[in-house]
């Protein structure tokens, strides 16, 4: 019989899966759980059709697979992985497959937050430095897409692509935080935590900040880098340093200087430049290039000043850490923005910051109960029903030199498809009503 390859989930991922195998005439078919109706963009299949199966799984479908594809979003708890398991199918990943077919030097970096700045700084720095680099992976970018040939591959990881990946093979992993999330996936912190170190699994050097030096077993020869609590300097592997000192606005290294947007960013420029350090770049290049990086969208991005009011989408944020990091870099009086689609998060630990910052909670979203139930403040609050009463809410409640967030601690596939639609509904509603 004539084996094939199963893609598992028709998104980016098994797209991309299906062009490379074409592109190297390799036999496969596609299964996605849902109905062909709610798959987007099938007019480009037509020519495969019999090769894509939607929710239901034909009888013996798996008697003529060798290898499977699974895409991150897929279902780990669906009936078919149970069965491609019990025949003991191997199960691997897009990033596994690019890996057997690509020789650049591989820079992997997972993390809680922080981690899609940091693959697309280091673009920033090592392109600019000269190097032909590129990141891809969980920041929409598939590997397997990729043209042409690259000095270094910055894969950006999540827990979902590291859970059942195989090949850990890189030149330097980097973990850039690790918070409570994605507990409905993994079912526990710990099995969280243990999914994300997955990427050390099989690299030559470990860096990792500072705020996980609890988390990850320090026995591993893991460079540290971070901010020391009682002075300035900021450490890296507690050696090399001195010369990088911040206030709360700005880094500075020799007479060299730039603004960073919050202390959650200057953690990620110091990611950057520990991989610049491991790379042999000067730091004074790599300083320099950081200079004119430009911060990516709905991440605290100032979307309008009105009357000295500012209005800040910050849609990207789906956990409390992300929130709390903008709520810390804006200054006091800020009406929040607050909710999404529901998942497993503990809210009481945004109290504290809520009640010294923010002045009033909007709540939008399915789970504003679930949110209202642990957060224990005195902060005035309103619910709505969408992003326009939000923004007419926001209109009427601000005062000169309040902000505006939002930065919903959640996902938002209650209302939108993805952060970045949530974001644009943001902006639009702000341009239409804020005048
Ligand atoms: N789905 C089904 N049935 C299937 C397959 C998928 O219902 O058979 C659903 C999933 O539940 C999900 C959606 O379809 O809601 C897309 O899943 P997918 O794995 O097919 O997604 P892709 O389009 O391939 O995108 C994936 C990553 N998606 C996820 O991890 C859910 C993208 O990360 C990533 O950019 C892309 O591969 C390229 O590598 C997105 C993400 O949300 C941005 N990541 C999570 C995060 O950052 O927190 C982990």
């Amino acid at each position: 019989m004539k084996m094939k390859k199963l893609i598992l989930g028709l998104g980016l991922t098994g797209r991309s899966c299906i062009e490379f195998f074409i592109h190297n005439n390799i036999d496969f078919k596609i299964f996605d759980t849902r109905h062909k109706n709610m798959v987007d963009e099938l007019s480009n299949y037509e020519s495969i059709e019999d090769k894509i199966y939607f929710s239901e799984i034909p009888k013996n479908f798996l008697n003529n697979v060798d290898e499977v594809i699974v895409s991150p979003g897929f279902n780990p708890k669906h009936k078919l992985l149970e069965d491609i398991s019990k025949l003991s199918i191997p199960i691997i990943t897009d990033i596994d497959l690019f890996k057997k077919n690509n020789q650049a030097t591989i820079i992997s970096i997972t993390g809680t937050n922080g981690k899609t700045t940091v693959v697309s700084m280091l673009e920033h720095v090592l392109n600019g430095c000269g190097y032909k680099s590129v990141a891809c992976g969980n920041n929409g970018k598939s590997p397997l897409t990729l043209q042409g040939d690259y000095k270094y591959i910055i894969l950006e990881l999540s827990s979902y692509q590291l859970e059942y990946m195989t090949n850990f093979t890189s030149h330097i992993s980097l973990i850039t935080n690790i918070t409570h999330d994605h507990i409905e996936r993994h079912a526990s912190f710990q099995k969280y935590l243990n999914t994300k170190k997955n990427i050390f699994k099989n690299s030559s050097n470990l860096l990792a900040s500072n705020l996980t030096k609890n988390l990850i077993d320090s026995s591993k020869s893991i460079k540290f880098f971070g901010i020391e609590n009682n002075n300035n300097a900021c450490l890296i592997n507690n050696k090399w340093n001195q010369n990088i000192i911040f206030n709360n606005k700005t880094v500075f290294l020799n007479d060299n200087s730039f603004a960073y947007k919050g202390i959650h960013n200057l953690y990620n420029i110091l990611a950057v430049i520990s991989i610049s350090e491991i790379l042999n770049i000067n730091i004074d290049k790599c300083f320099n290039q950081l200079k004119n990086y430009k911060y990516l969208p709905h991440r605290i991005e100032c979307v309008k000043s009105y009357n000295n009011t500012s209005w800040y989408n910050d849609s990207k944020s789906t956990n409390c850490d992300s929130t709390r990091a903008a709520l810390e870099f804006l200054d006091k009086n800020i009406i929040l923005i607050l909710g999404g689609s529901k998942k497993e998060i503990n809210y009481t630990s945004l109290s504290n910051i809520i009640n010294e910052k923010v002045k009033l909670i909007i709540f939008l979203g399915e789970n504003k109960d679930y949110i209202k139930e642990q957060l224990d403040t005195n902060v005035p609050t309103l619910d709505v029903v969408d992003m326009n009463q939000a923004i007419e809410l926001s209109k009427k409640h601000a005062q000169p030199y309040d902000s505006v967030l939002l930065s919903p601690a959640s996902p938002s596939f209650d209302m939108y498809n993805d952060y970045v639609d949530r974001g644009i509904a943001f902006i639009k509603a702000v341009e239409n009503i804020v005048n």
